[in-house]
């Protein structure tokens, strides 16, 4: 029996619909990965025992990894693009950089997850979701702690907050998409102009910030909610918050890679990756977001989008090729070119 037969029983025994044709050589995948490392490097290894096929793993932020797979478009590498926020794959759906792929799974999930796939035309697909807020540490901030957006403007927290980098950070890309959609374009780069001031660090990777105010490096950091409470689990003093104007999520999403070289076990992955099994790996690795399958446990830390004002985040918009390179390149010119 080869490594994909083992596989394809393995799974099916399972009670997973994974077709795998018997001539497929499907016993590699190349597995981009977008969320944290314990949780990529989990899911990594599940596949790999579940099915025998060699998981090659990279994690990137979500933001780079949209830019690697954009620049290797010519000889893709990479098989499966698995987590991170959903508007750089819908901008990589839109330049074809992902393939189409309607999983036998779809319909077990919830509805904003296939809403994500309509959108792309199936070329990406939701498989976690997530509000966008901040955590501070309490220890830091004993007085008057923030709980709306407009307190991080306070300059008592001067030099004392964190975001990330919206180009390569794909929770920062939400926040800035979150506040143009809150406060109007230009009233939204005013806001961030004014927060500069009080931002020590624009760090690379998304959830860094709330890292670093877990260990009192800065007081606040601007996450998803549930990587704040990821840290509060851990045992730091971080509080999560749901800011009080109202706030953006992620729809933590999932693509193929077109031309990918391993084709067969990128679907593979795929249907077994909309499993609520597989999605219930997330809570082990320490991850809180709520699971795309309806039939997966959400797990008890994850924060409810329904306790949080949400706005009606507009991924179509958001996620949009020209939109996304637009905001970016503003973000540069009005945000990232201010002196530090
Ligand atoms: O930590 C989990 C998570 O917040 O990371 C993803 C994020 O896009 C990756 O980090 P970047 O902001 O650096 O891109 C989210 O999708 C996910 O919920």
């Amino acid at each position: 029996m080869t490594k994909s037969n083992v596989s394809a029983a393995a799974l099916i025994a399972a009670g997973f619909a994974v077709a795998i044709p018997a001539t497929a050589q499907a016993d590699e995948l190349v597995l981009y990965c977008s969320v944290q490392e314990e949780w990529c490097r989990a899911m990594s290894e599940a596949f790999q025992r579940e099915t025998g096929i060699d998981v090659l793993m990279t994690r990137r932020s979500s933001g780079e990894t949209y830019a690697q797979i954009a620049a290797e478009s010519e000889q893709p590498r990479g098989d499966v693009w698995w987590g991170g926020t959903g508007d750089p794959h819908l901008q990589a759906a839109q330049e074809g950089l992902t393939a189409e792929y309607s999983s036998p799974m779809l319909g077990e999930l919830q509805d904003w997850a296939q809403r994500q796939a309509e959108t792309s035309g199936n070329r990406t697909v939701g498989i976690y979701a997530g509000g966008l807020g901040f955590g501070y540490n309490s220890d830091l901030v004993t007085d008057n702690p923030p709980s709306c957006w407009a307190d991080l403007l306070d300059e008592r927290f001067a030099d004392d907050v964190q975001v990330a980098n919206p180009n390569s950070s794909g929770t920062s890309y939400t926040m800035l998409a979150t506040m143009v959609q809150l406060m109007g374009e230009d009233e939204a780069f005013e806001y961030l102009a004014n927060l500069h001031n009080n931002i020590s660090q624009y760090t690379q990777s998304g959830s860094a910030p709330i890292r670093a105010a877990a260990t009192g490096e800065t007081a606040i950091g601007i996450v998803f909610m549930h990587d704040a409470v990821a840290q509060t689990v851990q045992g730091a003093p971080i509080v999560a918050v749901a800011p009080c104007e109202g706030t953006g999520y992620e729809v933590g999403s999932m693509s193929i890679i077109e031309g990918g070289p391993n084709p067969d076990a990128a679907r593979a992955f795929y249907d077994w990756a909309l499993t609520p099994e597989a999605q219930e790996i997330g809570a082990t690795a320490n991850s809180f977001q709520i699971p795309s399958n309806v039939n997966a446990a959400t797990p008890e830390e994850a924060p409810r989008l329904e306790d949080i004002e949400l706005i009606d985040y507009d991924f179509a918009l958001y996620g949009s090729s020209e939109e996304r390179t637009r905001l970016l390149e503003r973000w540069d010119a009005d945000i990232g070119s201010l002196p530090q």
